[in-house]
């Protein structure tokens, strides 16, 4: 067992991954490999709280742990595993849903919000979403939980349930975890092309909205040019008043990895149309090689399924124990 703290986090494979989950997530988590126990997931178990197309949820859970692999998350030093290969994610979170109140679930606004967007399909999964995914975190002891704000209201019902738990049962069973926000915050929130009030989704009908991890050279420089600014023409950073043009501003800053005001500095006196072709030409030259790695790794499936059932393997070894331990408290007999 490793000394490093725990670090836990997951993409849902829903949609294309696109640049803004790059930011957010995969890029600061090839970063905190050396520094953490990290278990990087793919949460197919959260994806089917929507309606999901079987075939095209199979492509995709292969795509995305290939897109993590060529991004740099190196399986050798990080645990890479699907949710479903690990039984005891849903084990706990049947114990957790157990000792979670429904008034407590019924608070969670991302239910309210997927509720709304998914009026035909309200399932009892939406709901229980936060009890699913307090299991991801407490099963592996889990210290630090990079989260962006729209998760913030499930951490905490995590840290709730940990120390209810914890109380009751008078014995450590989970760590209480802390929320992870990584040292280049910036880029933690990249907004929608079209409408850059609205944070880019990977699950957007509208793909003018997204860049996807795999689109080619043309296709990110058409989808710059129709993206939203404004009706004036002076490039500076304003995010009330100039939403469009402060996001591809913070765009250009975390793929080029220079400060804003650097970036501000470097388009002075130049057009909108300046800013979208350079910064097309610099996201399309930032993404060739992770494409080129990309198309290798997808292609040899029998190597990243030995990847992934490693990964599972190793997960399943942290998570026993912790669930073990809470099944004794329990009073279950143990096998
Ligand atoms: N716009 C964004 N800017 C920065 N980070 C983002 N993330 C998502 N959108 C942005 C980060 O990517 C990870 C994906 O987590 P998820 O699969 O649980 O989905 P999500 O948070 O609901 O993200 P999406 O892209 O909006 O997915 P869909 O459209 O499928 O629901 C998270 O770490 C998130 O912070």
């Amino acid at each position: 067992m490793t000394s490093k703290p725990t670090l836990f986090s997951g993409i849902q494979p829903s949609g294309d991954l696109m640049i803004g989950n790059y930011i957010g997530s995969i890029k600061n988590w090839v970063k905190m490999q050396d520094d953490y126990n990290c278990l990087f997931s793919l949460v197919n178990l959260h994806a089917i709280t929507v309606e999901q197309s079987p075939e095209a949820l199979k492509k995709r859970s292969l795509d995305f742990v290939a897109w993590y692999l060529a991004a740099g998350i190196d399986p050798d030093k990080s645990t890479v595993f699907i949710q479903s290969h690990v039984p005891e994610h849903s084990e706990l979170a049947w114990l957790l849903n157990c000792h979670t109140y429904m008034g407590e679930l019924n608070r969670m606004t991302q239910f309210k919000d997927k509720s709304a967007k998914h009026e035909q399909n309200i399932n009892v999964g939406l709901f229980d979403y936060p009890a699913l995914m307090a299991a991801d975190i407490l099963l592996y002891q889990t210290e630090k939980v990079p989260v962006g704000a729209d998760q913030k209201q499930h951490l905490e019902l995590t840290r709730d349930l940990a120390i209810r738990l914890n109380n009751k049962f008078e014995r450590e069973l989970f760590k209480v975890p802390e929320p992870f926000i990584p040292p280049t915050s910036a880029g933690g929130r990249i907004m929608s092309l079209q409408d850059p009030t609205a944070k880019m989704s990977k699950s957007d009908e509208n793909k003018d909205n997204f860049i996807a991890l795999a689109d080619d050279r043309k296709q990110i420089l058409k989808k710059l040019k129709k993206a939203v600014t404004d009706s004036g023409s002076e490039i500076y950073y304003d995010l009330e008043n100039k939403p469009g043009v402060a996001n591809l501003l913070t765009l250009y800053s975390v793929i080029s990895d220079q400060p804003i005001d650097a970036v501000v500095k470097h388009f002075e006196g130049k057009m909108y149309g300046h800013l979208k072709i350079e910064l097309a030409e610099l996201i399309a030259d930032y993404l060739e090689p992770i494409q080129n790695r990309f198309t290798e790794i997808r292609s040899n499936e029998t190597e990243l399924h030995a990847i992934l059932t490693k990964g599972a393997d190793h997960a399943r070894q942290q998570a026993q124990p912790t669930l073990r331990a809470f099944q004794e408290a329990l009073g279950f007999v143990l096998r």
